[in-house]
């Protein structure tokens, strides 16, 4: 899964990248692998004392934004735009932090109206979009047969009636509900189209702020981007002791992660050996030959059963033998609805 990371000048990108790319030193990249943080593969690791150790990774990208594009445009350049095709998922980073060393480029801190700029230009955007299409199609209906006109009229009414919903400010959730849309998003790329998980970065001033009353149906999550850049020098347990005793361990790193990973609908599952252990990522809802696909084709073609065990059972139990004997690992055929934790190994022939 692809991630790019957007934000106003000094907002803190860097900052929050180096965090989720675990970047001690300066970085040079403006690509990062993200292990995603996840106990249960440390712990069954240990349990079968596996050789390697795998997590489930995720692709970040940095975007330098030192300057704003043009009057109009702050968060968006075409290149931006044009590079987000490629990308699953943005994490924005809303400037919630004060220091005068570090200008905010509009002069103040007002995290609701970067926030509210960022919707606005992203709506315009892809308002913008729509009336180009439509421009070119009435600019090439002289040209075409009496049918064709037809056909192309019809298809300027909907391109209009998704303009006025966009205009509207109707969610993209509602727009994309109905169904008259549907061929119109498969077959452009719309901004408001990609999740996005909103961050506020924040500072000791601005964590009483009810941030929440900024977005309703926005998934967010809230960061002390500076010091948990700091934290990154301590270890896991010394960092969480700092992270508790601040009372912030709401705002952590890892609750960012499973927000993103919530908001796109990703699980994981586990598999465990001597080898190595290590997790894989689905979308919540992929059957066990599906999943298997993820591991290997062969698994998937050759599918044959799943044993399958959530793993806080598989550690109650101690092995996959024991819990074996317990009758506890279950037989899972191909239709299995996978769930976030299930440990599986897959039977199949090749
Ligand atoms: N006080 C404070 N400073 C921060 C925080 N987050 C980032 N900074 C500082 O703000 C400055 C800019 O942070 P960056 O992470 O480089 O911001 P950026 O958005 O990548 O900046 P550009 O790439 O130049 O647009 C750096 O000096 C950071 O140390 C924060 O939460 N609190
Ligand atoms: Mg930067």
């Amino acid at each position: 899964m692809k991630i790019a990371i957007l934000g106003l000048p000094k907002s803190g990108k860097s900052t929050i990248f180096n965090c989720l790319t675990n970047q001690i030193d300066q970085k040079t990249n403006s690509f990062g692998i993200m292990k995603v943080p996840d106990n249960r593969v440390e712990e069954l690791s240990k349990l079968s004392s596996s050789i390697k150790t795998s997590f489930a990774e995720l692709e970040i990208m940095d975007s330098e934004s030192s300057q704003i594009f043009n009057d109009s445009s702050e968060f968006f350049s075409d290149e931006i735009v044009n590079s987000l095709q490629e990308f699953d998922a943005i994490i924005l980073i809303i400037r919630s932090f004060n220091d005068p060393s570090v200008p905010h480029p509009f002069g103040l801190v007002e995290p609701e109206k970067d926030l509210e700029h960022f919707l606005l230009e992203q709506r315009f955007r892809d308002i913008n979009m729509i009336e180009k299409r439509i421009e070119k199609i009435d600019s090439e209906k002289n040209t075409l047969n009496k049918k064709n006109q037809e056909l192309s009229k019809t298809q300027t009414d909907l391109l209009r009636s998704l303009k006025n919903e966009f205009e509207n400010g109707i969610s993209f959730e509602e727009i994309n509900n109905n169904n008259e849309f549907k061929k119109i998003f498969q077959e452009s790329f719309f901004l408001s189209s990609i999740p996005t998980t909103i961050v506020f970065n924040i500072d000791e001033n601005h964590i009483d702020e009810n941030l929440e009353n900024y977005t309703k149906d926005i998934f967010q999550a809230k960061i002390y981007g500076k010091l948990e850049e700091e934290l990154l020098l301590l270890d896991k347990k010394e960092a969480e002791e700092i992270r508790q005793d601040l009372k912030i361990n709401d705002y952590s790193i890892q609750n960012l992660v499973n927000q993103i990973l919530k908001q796109n609908h990703i699980i994981h599952f586990l598999t465990t050996g001597e080898k190595d252990t290590k997790a894989w990522q689905i979308k919540s809802g992929s059957t066990a030959v599906e999943s298997a696909q993820k591991i290997h084709s062969d698994i998937s073609r050759g599918f044959i059963r799943a044993e399958v065990i959530h793993y806080s059972e598989l550690l109650k139990s101690g092995s996959f033998s024991e819990a074996k004997k317990k009758g506890i690992l279950r037989t899972e055929g191909k239709d299995y609805i996978v769930k976030n934790g299930d440990v599986i190994n897959f039977l199949f022939s090749v």
